[in-house]
């Protein structure tokens, strides 16, 4: 994929944020707890390694990523801190993850016992370290109960191929003013760990608003995701308990500003017609970038003026109204401050009718990502 380097628009990673959103979750976390920063799907867009890099200046002491590509990227790149892989790994690829030295997750007795007929089979010193999953509701991937959990423990435990190394689940509605679906996950998980002899070095539930809400239920083990991005992971449903740095800022300039008279067409299908004399500038980002179609509409700031995107968003380009003439060249900024004016990637998402998780993660590879 060509990455636009020679064009304006770029995505602005502060990496000194995310640093600091992670010192303020570590200073309030329990002493004894640790913080494994979740950097899977690029780091949430951010730049996977340069995430990690600054979540690891903060206190992070370990990584989570979804998929084993994402952790063999980490490695590549000199990382070596703990490694969790938070999604199922193909049985075939056991070695990959022994070559990396990675922990994975384990949600099925199947893949247990697979995994030690592999692992018996092959020549190997270290054992793989595993974290066990449990379903408490969210209805993804785990052990559904106390009885198959404590299968899955007994048959970890007897065999020398593998290290226990953590348990955990995770909570679908901790973001939410209603606890009582959170309370009914978490009895669960306690109800799962009192059938348990033993446990291992990791007890984990928490995600970033789990953290954030609910800060005594967070196990030995937090994993940050996108609240060291700087985003609240309920939008902005409930407050954010220590101020959250947004990291990400998206910048670009106009390309092209014209005066077109009362009457005239903007954009595929004709959707938009100035109704008076308007100051008309293109912008070099459209939908294949990320800025979607769906954002007609929205506005950008410009010399910290609110512009409207006129007509429909192009696959590389979009045009906005201008209050006035302005130079090609002016910064365009679409998401981030711009004298005085903020637009945050939650206002992107309300437009889009989804979450800033989604936004974030939609950015497409096309766009450069400029660490400050
Ligand atoms: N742990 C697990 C198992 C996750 O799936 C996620 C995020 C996190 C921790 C971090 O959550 P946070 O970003 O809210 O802090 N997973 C996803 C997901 O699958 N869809 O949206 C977020």
């Amino acid at each position: 994929m060509a990455v636009g380097w020679h064009r304006p628009t770029k995505l602005v990673i502060d990496t000194q944020a995310i640093t600091e959103n992670v010192c303020n979750e570590v200073k309030r976390m329990p002493e004894t707890t640790e913080l494994f920063a979740v950097v899977k799907a690029n780091g949430y867009g951010h730049g996977a390694v340069q995430a990690a890099k600054a979540a690891k200046k903060g206190g992070a002491t370990g990584f989570c990523v979804a998929i084993l590509d994402e952790a063999i990227e980490l490695r590549q790149a000199g990382i070596t801190d703990p490694i969790l892989i938070l999604s199922v790994v193909d049985i075939s690829y056991i070695d990959l993850l022994l070559e990396y030295d990675l922990s994975v997750t384990v949600t099925t007795q199947e893949w247990l016992e697979q995994a030690i007929k592999h692992l018996t089979h092959i020549e190997t010193q270290a054992p793989l370290k595993i974290h066990i999953k449990v379903d408490t509701g969210m209805g993804r991937i785990g052990f559904m109960n106390a009885q198959t959990t404590k299968q899955a423990v007994e048959l970890t435990q007897s065999a020398t191929c593998l290290i226990w190394e953590g348990l955990f689940t995770h909570f679908s509605t901790a973001d939410e003013v209603d606890i009582s679906y959170f309370n009914k996950q978490e009895q669960r998980f306690q109800d799962i760990i009192s059938e348990l002899k033993q446990l291992p070095k990791y007890v984990h539930v928490s995600n970033s608003a789990t953290a954030l809400w609910h800060p005594d239920n967070v196990g030995n083990m937090i994993r940050l995701g996108i609240a060291m991005y700087g985003l609240n992971p309920s939008g902005n449903l409930l407050p954010e308990p220590y101020p959250l740095k947004p990291a990400l800022s998206l910048v670009s300039t106009l390309i092209q500003v014209k005066k077109l008279p009362k009457g005239e067409g903007i954009g595929y299908g004709n959707t938009y017609t100035t109704s008076s004399d308007e100051w008309i500038g293109t912008v070099p980002i459209g939908y294949a970038d990320g800025w979607l179609r769906h954002l007609q509409g929205f506005s950008v700031l410009v010399n910290g003026i609110k512009c409207e995107i006129v007509g429909r968003i192009c696959m590389d380009q979009c045009m906005i109204r201008l209050p006035e003439k302005v130079a090609v060249g002016t910064r365009v900024t679409l998401i981030g401050d711009d004298n005085g004016e903020t637009i945050t990637m939650q206002m992107v998402a309300e437009k889009l009718d989804t979450i800033h998780y989604e936004v974030a993660c939609t950015f497409s590879e096309r766009m450069p990502r400029e660490y400050k």
